[in-house]
């Protein structure tokens, strides 16, 4: 190592006594995975300061973010550009001849969440810090994150994600800030003079020790924190005191304390009424309002001024609990009576509901509630019974309904209707999304409390899926129209005096060739399939569901397929075409599962026919993942967007490729609606029934798909390939009850999303997109309309209109 570089470059210098005091290595000899620790440690260092002497109390008003999932992703890159430290950096690499990328791929996604929701808590993190709001998130520190998958003969296969396995640099374990959660156990009634105390005994306790990470705001001073909850039981402090039996005992306690933290269930959208994952909610939930109610007590303040010191945020209802556990605090603990404690309750909350899918709508059954939680249970009891009262005395035209309106009935306690009675605030998350749930999905609820539901769309951290993910291009606006864009993302809109310039488009367009050429790479690296540069990359890459209907994306390929096999003169001068798609299924989620592997059969059909000449290929992406995600969004040509209309709240990653120049394909769901809007009809490929039409034929039951088979012989032909031997010959059945669902029009059996009724449109808006693109000039003048209509899709504006419409911090 050369000394002088250690003396004339600050950090070399701090990088080498990392290395030296944490591992006894220098630069020369450091593992790639020791190097990305010291990185770390450096950043971590130099935030150090500023983020302790983060004092709560004195602050003003502060926002509680709270989640069960916060998909993070990777933070050193992030924490370098935020602290605004990305050329030193880099130029200590050049200097030292290491390559910066291939060292901070050595950390561990913190892969804490399933898909859209936790990735938006995490963008939601670093617009909160980036805009000076005092704010922290609060979550459960899994063990083990969502599933690593691999595709094994075309078949998706989990593996634990063990990310913590070689610690994490970037938390903080505090341990005096620890509190206890209580399950189980009876509660007894007992009168103190005139008050009513509830007396709770018999529990078991697990201890919440929380885990710090620091949020970094970008250019500015502030430091906010997540804060992960792990579950800790209390019999781990002294063992050792035990006698054999009591330490059987003790050991099995302490495994069932535990698990509470270990793992992040892979469902999305689907409610299981399991125990554990009750208890999950509770437990990080009872942990974050103690914290909360405690760090307030210590201003001396009122408790009636608590409203004025804390906005909790429910993000979905997932952490419902926390309405019912700031009851029980400020009843059981501070001694408040009912009315009080509600008067307070109910100005502190604020609900994000994030689908109106049935499945997923969170319900309880009310004998597990009994069981794990019976004071909780009390509370919500009351809740219940006193939202029914009002029901009942001030709308009587709702009397009847009542049954379908309450929180509890029919043995079961339903979520969304507690957040919308303790919440001040209830919002969707896109336009389209926020109308549905007002007039159809909780109707109902805003006849009675019209001016609680308001609208919050959604939106991306600039800074991770175009600065980060995307630095050429990053640094091609930043040369154009400098750099206000990073903290006003709305001016993005400057870049719109260049769609007429051909060399601006011509540098934009290498760009985008460059980035091809690195999923390219990756492509081959990692599934062996050569993939030219120069073809279209047409992506689909979100969680696998029925709803957002990969399964018509491949109908549609295998019909391209047919179609060049039918005539390939026709089609000599086609331009090449590579589907890309990289999808989770949840572990129990059969039907998804099986999607998977059809895309992968169809893959290997289409990769080695010799006679389709390369003009298409298909290729799954295993295993994706925030990092995965930032090396497909800047390299896509097609993104597809194509739920069945009124299914996709927003979609988050329809804004993540729009950002990076890609055109969607798309249905009017969601956020496509406003994307649609922003970048106008000619710069989008719209097709499909509306949401309107969806609700339509599903109340009228009028769907004949045979019709759309009929119609069309290719269609006819694909879809015979799923049962007819072509794909996989050996196991004939496989794709049968795909095909069933797809043609049957049987009442109740039909297909509800609706895939070959929306599959004429489109299959030709896809025909179109194909086309257009040859024309390079006015395609690349489409993609930056899009770049340039970005801005309104960052989080800084959603983050920005949370705080203007809700909780209105200083
Ligand atoms: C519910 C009950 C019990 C167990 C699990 C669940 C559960 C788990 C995950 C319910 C819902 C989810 C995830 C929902 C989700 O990710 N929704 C997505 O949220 C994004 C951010 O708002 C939107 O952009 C997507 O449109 C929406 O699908």
């Amino acid at each position: 190592m050369d000394n002088k570089l250690n003396k004339e470059n600050k950090v070399i210098r701090q990088i080498n006594e990392t290395l030296n005091r944490s591992f006894g290595k220098t630069i020369d000899n450091a593992t790639q995975n020791q190097l990305y620790k010291a990185f770390a440690i450096t950043v971590k260092n130099e935030i150090m300061d500023k983020w302790s002497s983060s004092d709560f109390t004195k602050d003003n008003k502060q926002v509680y973010y709270l989640s069960i999932e916060f998909l993070m992703g990777r933070a050193l890159s992030n924490n370098i550009l935020n602290i605004g430290r990305q050329k030193e950096y880099q130029e200590a690499c050049k200097l030292l001849g290491l390559d910066f990328d291939s060292i901070a791929s050595k950390e561990p996604d913190a892969g804490l969440g399933n898909g859209g929701l936790g990735r938006l808590a995490a963008c939601f993190m670093d617009s909160l810090a980036t805009l000076d709001l005092p704010a922290q998130g609060c979550g459960i520190r899994y063990e083990y994150g969502l599933f690593r998958q691999k595709i094994i003969d075309g078949q998706q296969v989990e593996y634990p994600d063990t990310w913590l396995e070689d610690g994490n640099v970037w938390e903080i374990e505090r341990l005096e800030e620890k509190v206890e959660v209580h399950f189980g156990g009876q509660i007894s009634e007992s009168w103190e003079g005139d008050k009513l105390r509830f007396v709770h005994s018999g529990y078991s306790t697990v201890l919440a020790v929380p885990y710090d990470m620091p949020i970094i705001g970008y250019m500015n001073n502030r430091i906010n924190s997540l804060r992960l909850w792990k579950a800790v039981s209390p019999k781990r402090i002294d063992m050792a005191s035990f006698n054999r039996g009591e330490y059987l005992k003790a050991i099995e306690e302490r495994e069932m304390a535990e698990v509470l933290s270990h793992i992040l269930y892979p469902e999305d959208k689907h409610y299981e009424g399991k125990s554990l994952r009750l208890k999950q909610h509770y437990f990080f939930v009872s942990a974050t309002m103690q914290m909360i109610v405690s760090r307030f007590l210590k201003t001396n303040l009122p408790l009636d001024k608590l409203p004025e010191k804390a906005v909790i945020h429910i993000n979905d209802t997932h952490p419902a609990l926390a309405i019912p556990e700031l009851m029980r605090i400020l009843m059981d603990e501070q001694g408040l009576g009912w009315d009080e404690a509600w008067d307070i309750t109910s100005r502190m909350f604020a609900y994000t509901n994030h689908t109106i899918m049935a499945e997923a709508l969170e319900k309880w059954p009310e004998q597990l509630f009994i069981q794990i939680l019976p004071r909780i249970y009390s509370i919500v009891k009351e809740i219940n019974e006193r939202f029914c009262a009002m029901v009942h005395r001030d709308f009587p035209h709702k009397r009847a309904d009542i049954h379908k309106i309450a929180i509890i009935a029919y043995g079961q306690i339903a979520m969304a209707p507690l957040c919308i009675a303790g919440s001040y605030s209830v919002n969707g998350v896109s336009q389209l999304h926020s109308q549905i749930i007002k007039d159809e999905t909780f109707k109902d609820y805003s006849a009675v409390f019209p001016s609680k539901f308001t609208n919050v769309t959604n939106g991306v951290t600039h800074r991770r899926w175009l600065m980060l993910s995307n630095p050429m291009l990053t640094e091609l606006i930043t040369e154009k129209i400098g750099n206000d864009w990073i903290s006003d993302p709305v001016q993005l809109i400057e870049l719109k005096k260049y769609i007429n310039d051909n060399e601006f488009l011509e540098k934009f367009d290498e760009i985008k060739k460059l980035n091809k050429r690195k999923l390219a790479k990756y492509i081959k690296r990692t599934t062996g399939i050569t993939v030219s540069e120069d073809s279209i990359f047409d992506v689909q890459v979100k969680r696998l569901h029925e709803y957002k209907r990969q399964l018509m994306n491949v109908i549609r390929i295998l019909y391209d397929y047919l179609q060049i096999l039918s005539d390939p003169d026709k089609f000599k001068d086609l331009t090449p075409v590579t589907c890309i798609f990289a999808a989770k299924a949840a572990p129990g989620y059969n039907r998804a599962k099986t999607i998977i592997k059809l895309i992968n059969d169809v893959a290997e059909k289409i990769n080695n026919d010799p006679r389709v000449m390369d003009k298409i290929k298909v290729v799954f992406l295993e295993n994706y993942s925030v990092s995965l995600a930032q090396i497909i969004f800047p390299a896509s040509d097609i993104s597809q967007q194509i739920s069945t209309a009124s299914k996709e709240a927003s979609g988050t990653g329809n804004m993540k490729f729009m950002m990076n120049g890609a055109l969607t394909l798309g249905t009017m769901d969601g956020a496509n609606v406003e994307i649609h809007e922003s970048v106008g009809v000619e710069n989008i490929y719209i097709f499909g029934y509306d949401a309107n039409t969806v609700q339509q034929i599903y109340k009228t039951g009028q769907y004949d798909p045979m019709k759309y088979v009929n119609e069309d012989f290719i269609l006819k032909t694909a879809l015979d390939m799923l049962i007819d031997g072509s794909l996989n010959p050996e196991r004939l059945n496989l794709y049968k009850e795909i095909y069933e669902s797809l043609v049957s029009s049987k009442h109740g059996m039909s297909d509800q999303y609706l895939i070959l009724g929306d599959f004429k449109s489109y299959k030709q808006a896809h025909d179109k997109m194909i086309k257009d693109y040859n024309n390079r000039f006015e395609w690349n003048k489409k993609a930056l309309i899009n770049v340039s209509q970005s801005g309104r899709f960052s989080s800084d504006i959603s983050i920005a209109n949370y705080n203007k419409k809700i909780w209105k911090l200083k």
